[in-house]
């Protein structure tokens, strides 16, 4: 059934009940020089290419690939449309690898047909960190599908990384693919129920029914928590604090220090947004939250052509309740034109969805890990990880 991935090192189904099998790395690494040193072979037509993403050119392509041939909802209704802006800052965390961003194109035309990414990450499993790659925006053109060039760019994508020395990885996917170590739903708020409805994002309809939704979906214009303000630079070590001691509880979580901090979750407009809380008597950052911008465009539809969503990205709260914080952060989103706020129940993120009127969707996520065996899934909310 899966004649690529049963002869890959993670999670076997038909292992799935076998208690004896150890938690840890499923392949210890091999030397440097063991590692295959050329290129995997592709299909004559087409050749491998290292992206270079600070040419705007290449950056052009690879949002042209993904923007037509990315990650859609099963109805086809919308498909993800990452900016290039989002893209650039995606695929250049601390200590990234231009290697790893890999592009496959048709030899004579010179035309983009395939990408993926890795992106190193010290992520911790337990009680142990690694360094491993999150291995995110794979594609291959529509054209190009169900002819198994994806196993060939999975395992280029892993000989490089593997080139670093680097052994595990994580990736989440729509799909389920051998086998998840957690599923997630996503959650939806909606912001702006009218536009939501018109396009098919929202299924309920009909004029009355139209009224009452947008007055059940009303916030109030300015935030209600004293001392909510954006993150700033001087914030990072603080931030950094809060967010260390927050997902050191959980399970399956990354390991940020500051330059990490900086990178992910310093605002970046129209890529990522972070407020914290200041408290106004201690100037203490008591609690933070963040999401990314993250549009979709609507397929097919006469009079809107995009979706702003905001997905929850980091949020901890030590002395604002979360649901308030998180209320704050819907106001602010709100405020920057957002049609829908979108978070997956990781974390503690249950603890205020369906107070704060957030649905489940009709998508999941799994969750996944490369060269690592876990004896059993973890629930959601033992997650601390969110990949982009
Ligand atoms: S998930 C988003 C993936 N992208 C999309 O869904 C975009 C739209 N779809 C497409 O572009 C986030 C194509 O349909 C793709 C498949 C390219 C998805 N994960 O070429 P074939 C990520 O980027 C397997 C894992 O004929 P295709 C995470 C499939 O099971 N495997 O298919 C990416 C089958 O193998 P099997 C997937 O439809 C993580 C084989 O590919 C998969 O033309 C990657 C068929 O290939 C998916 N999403 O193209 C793994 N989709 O064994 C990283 C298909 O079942 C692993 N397949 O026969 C770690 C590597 C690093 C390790 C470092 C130590
Ligand atoms: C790798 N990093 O299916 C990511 N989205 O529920 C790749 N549904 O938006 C993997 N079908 O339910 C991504 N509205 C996997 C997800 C792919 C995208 C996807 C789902 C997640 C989604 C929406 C639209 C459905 C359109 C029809 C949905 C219904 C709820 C609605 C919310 C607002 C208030 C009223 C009710």
């Amino acid at each position: 059934k899966h004649k690529f991935w049963e002869t890959q090192p993670v999670g076997q189904f038909k292992d799935l009940g076998d208690s004896s099998l150890p938690e840890g790395p499923i392949e210890q690494p091999t030397p440097l020089s063991e590692v295959k040193q050329e290129p995997y072979n592709l299909p004559t037509p087409y050749e491998w290419i290292t992206c270079d993403m600070d040419s705007g050119e290449m950056c052009n392509e690879v949002y042209a690939l993904l923007s037509n041939n990315y990650v859609e909802d099963v109805d086809s209704m919308f498909r993800f449309n990452y900016s290039k802006e989002f893209l650039y800052w995606a695929l250049h965390p601390p200590g990234y690898y231009r290697s790893w961003h890999i592009g496959v194109r048709v030899k004579n035309s010179k035309k983009l047909v395939a990408f993926i990414t890795g992106v190193p990450a010290k992520i911790r499993v337990r009680d142990t960190v690694f360094v491993m790659a999150e291995i995110n925006f794979l594609c291959v053109h529509k054209k190009l599908r169900s002819k198994r060039l994806t196993p060939v760019m999975i395992k280029e994508v892993t000989r490089r990384v593997q080139l670093e020395n680097i052994w595990q990885a994580a990736y989440t996917a729509g799909v389920v693919r051998p086998t998840p170590i957690a599923t997630c739903q996503y959650w939806h708020r909606s912001l702006n129920p009218k536009k939501l409805i018109d396009v098919g994002f929202s299924r309920i309809s009909g004029r009355m029914r139209k009224n009452r939704t947008i007055k059940l979906y009303k916030l109030p214009d300015q935030t209600v928590t004293p001392g909510f303000r954006k993150m700033e630079p001087h914030d990072v070590p603080a931030v950094s604090r809060l967010l260390k001691n927050y997902l050191k509880k959980l399970i399956f979580a990354p390991d940020f220090d500051e330059d990490d901090v900086e990178h992910w979750l310093l605002p970046k407009e129209n890529v990522v947004d972070s407020y914290l809380v200041e408290s106004p008597e201690t100037h203490e950052i008591t609690d933070f939250c963040s999401f990314y911008t993250l549009p979709s465009s609507i397929l097919g539809n006469q009079n809107h052509s995009a979706l702003k969503a905001a997905y929850s990205f980091y949020n901890v709260s030590t002395k604002t309740p979360l649901i308030r914080l998180m209320n704050d952060a819907l106001i602010v989103a709100k405020k920057n034109d957002f049609d829908v706020f979108n978070a997956l129940d990781v974390m503690h993120n249950e603890t205020f969805l369906k107070e704060l009127k957030f649905v489940p969707g009709d998508g999941e996520l799994h969750y996944y890990l490369y060269n690592y065996h876990l004896k059993q899934a973890l629930r959601p909310s033992e997650l601390g990880l969110v990949l982009l």
